[in-house]
């Protein structure tokens, strides 16, 4: 595909000094604003990958924005070795927002991650007298944490997983969405700490769960003295029609991991929460980071939590979500190009009738950008669409009306 020469200019020298770990699509972007963003092109589009779900408030809210310029010309860091004014109010107000007795606050998606991993083997042995050592977090298949070698080592992906070994041990893998497959592993282990899960799979392609999985889970789970440990990264923070994706089935994770939209996608912010019984396993000097619990992570994250509630964005979600999905499903049936639609509230995706390895759902992109939508395929064959939250119905409509030309027109 031809690219402009000042685009081309930008991707070479990525190219040139910039590692290699991304193929991002051919566009270089210099500006974000609500549900848009312009190219240097100056070419305009409708954002439908939100960051993966990181943009929720959409582009630059100027909230989130404003109280991150305040801090930032106030206080940025004090490390954790001195307390500031900012952090046990952003404790205060998350905790109460999801209903849990406390947070521990820290940067990335794979270090909350890594952070409920250890809090759930540190309870295992101290809480629940597993042996040291012996404690196994159950997975599921096709999982997406992130990507640090502990987490990794129990991805079935093989890109992600290759030559990165040896590969961290105490994890059970078992099929997604199969509640007697976590039964199963419940009866016959007695050394299992928690079982961790994403209430919708992403990356593997937007996988929704039956109705009842989550809770089934959350029950066997407690039966059996286990941590149900929510990973809510990319599906939280109203992104599928509720605040959380588990508050679908009314169920309370043990241990709930945050990151992505809890700040906007304005600042890497991630949380982890749990109730005292849990987190009181945590003393000084056994858990830590350099950024965690910063100022401005903290009033940004303040700043984003109550923009969502402000703007009642997990109800737009919901609503503007069941309307991609009615509108998409009036041409899919008669389009032999997609199988089908699924999501669950402005977490979407279709699947391209083709294989794995094709690049039909590459090239279905790249037609979306050049009308001024920009996608990107999940794995091989499936589209995720995730707009910002903010969507209106007019726009929602436009753009639906895009996906379908654009898929009609590489259907003849
Ligand atoms: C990539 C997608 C992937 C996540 C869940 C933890 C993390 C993520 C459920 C880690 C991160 C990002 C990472 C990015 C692509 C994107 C992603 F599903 F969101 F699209 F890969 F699966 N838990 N997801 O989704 O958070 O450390 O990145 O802040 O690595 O390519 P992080």
């Amino acid at each position: 595909m031809k690219t402009l020469a000042k685009t081309n200019n930008f991707i070479e020298r990525e190219e040139k000094y910039g590692a290699h770990n991304y193929h991002p699509l051919p566009v270089v972007l210099n500006r974000g604003k609500g549900v848009f963003v312009w190219d240097v092109e100056g070419k305009k589009y409708y954002d439908f990958l939100s960051a993966y779900s990181a943009v929720n408030q959409g582009h630059c809210h100027p909230k989130i924005i404003e109280a991150m310029i305040e801090q930032a010309q106030t206080l940025t860091l004090t490390s954790r070795a001195f307390h500031n004014d900012k952090l046990g109010e952003f404790e205060q107000y998350a905790s109460e927002t999801f209903n849990f007795d406390k947070l521990l606050p820290m940067n990335t998606g794979a270090e909350a991650v890594e952070t409920a991993i250890k809090i759930c083997r540190k309870w295992g042995y101290e809480k629940k007298g597993i042996p040291e050592n012996e404690a196994q977090i159950v997975v599921c298949k096709n999982n997406f944490h992130g990507r640090t070698s502990t987490i990794i080592s129990f991805s079935n992906d093989p890109v992600a997983r290759k030559n990165f070994g040896p590969y961290a041990q105490g994890f059970l893998k078992i099929e997604y969405n199969n509640s007697e497959a976590l039964r199963e592993v419940l009866e016959r282990n007695k050394n299992i700490a928690g079982f961790l899960v994403e209430p919708i799979q992403g990356e593997a392609g937007v996988y929704v769960p039956n109705d009842g999985y989550l809770k089934e889970c959350k029950d066997l789970c407690e039966k059996h003295n286990v941590l149900f440990i929510a990973d809510e990264v990319q599906t939280g923070i109203a992104r599928t029609g509720r605040m959380l994706a588990v508050d679908h089935e009314n169920v309370k994770p043990d241990i709930l991991i945050l990151g992505k939209a809890i700040s906007g996608g304005v600042y890497p912010v991630s949380a982890v929460l749990a109730d005292n019984d849990i987190m009181e396993v945590i003393k000084p000097g056994s858990h830590g980071s350099t950024f965690g619990g910063n100022p401005i992570a903290a009033a940004v994250g303040m700043a984003a939590l109550k923009v969502v509630q402000d703007e009642k964005l997990a109800e737009n979600a919901m609503v503007m979500g069941g309307l991609f999905r009615a509108e998409l499903n009036k041409f899919i049936p008669n389009c032999n190009l997609v199988g089908s639609v699924r999501g669950k509230g402005l977490l979407n995706a279709i699947l391209i009738n083709d294989t794995e390895e094709s690049s039909t759902a590459w090239d279905i992109c790249i037609r979306l950008m050049e009308n001024g939508l920009l996608a990107k395929p999940t794995h091989g064959n499936i589209i995720r669409f995730a707009p910002p939250l903010t969507i209106t119905k007019d726009q929602l409509l436009e753009c639906v009306a895009i996906i379908r030309e654009t898929i009609k027109s590489m259907a003849q």
